[in-house]
């Protein structure tokens, strides 16, 4: 089990946030994804692809890229 996290930006509230959370917990892979609005972030628990993960938060509207 790995974590993989994300820097988000554009989410402007609790709705994005659960918006966000819930489209990369539907990435193949993902066990658990928490989410935060401020710092805007994620933690994404399991084996998934982080290409995937970019694509699913694009796809609600918002920017992401992987946190060193
Ligand atoms: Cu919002």
């Amino acid at each position: 089990m790995s974590e993989i996290k994300l820097a988000i930006t554009g989410m402007t509230c609790g709705h994005c946030v659960r918006a966000t959370a819930k489209a990369l917990e539907g990435v193949p892979g993902v066990t658990k994804a928490e989410v935060t609005l401020t710092p805007g972030a994620a933690v994404i628990h399991g084996e998934a692809d982080p290409t995937a993960l970019i694509k699913a938060v694009r796809e609600e509207g918002y920017e992401a890229e992987v946190r060193g």
